[in-house]
């Protein structure tokens, strides 16, 4: 009875032994786990919160170059010409012109070739008025969606012209 008592004591007793090892090995690897795990959780969020900021930066500038997009009459180089001279801007967007070089300017857009139902005398500057100054400025903000051309009016024959799409 005993000696049956002992053996069948010590086996399960080894086994539970080997399994108790074994069980606080696992359960060790778990409790370093756990920590690792959630600190590289803090990393991972991190990295999205960095992502996140970095993406909301970007949006910011694209937001502050979507408020309004600079041209430039006249090159820094004298040339009689809007600077960029192709614009793509978001439907609503300002548009700056900025007096520069070469002047006077002004901006007129094209009736024939501007986005259908658009009323060019509401975007253009009146034809007699110009921009005799460095530094003055035209705004003029487009809603309708196509393309749309526009020239100087003392400069066209020059080349000053542009065109701007916007989508
Ligand atoms: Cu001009």
């Amino acid at each position: 009875m005993a000696t049956v008592a002992f053996t069948t004591v010590t086996i399960p007793s080894c086994t539970g032994l080997k399994a108790g090892v074994s069980s606080s090995k696992a359960s060790a690897i778990k409790v370093s786990a756990t920590p690792v795990a959630s600190r590289l959780a803090v990393k991972a969020s991190l990295k999205e919160f960095g992502v996140g900021v970095a993406a909301t930066v970007a949006s910011a500038i694209l937001a502050s170059n979507a408020l309004a997009v600079e041209i430039k009459l006249g090159g820094d180089d004298g040339s009689l010409a809007f600077v960029p001279a192709n614009i793509e801007v978001a439907s609503g967007e300002k548009l700056t012109f900025t007096n520069n070089a070469g002047f006077p300017h002004n901006v007129l857009f094209d009736e024939d070739e501007v986005p259908s139902g658009v009323d060019v005398s509401k975007i253009s500057m009146s034809e007699e008025n110009l921009l005799n100054a460095k530094g003055e400025v035209y705004e003029v903000t487009l809603v309708e969606k196509g393309t749309y051309s526009f020239y100087c009016a003392p400069h066209q024959g020059a080349g000053m012209v542009g065109k701007v799409t916007v989508k």
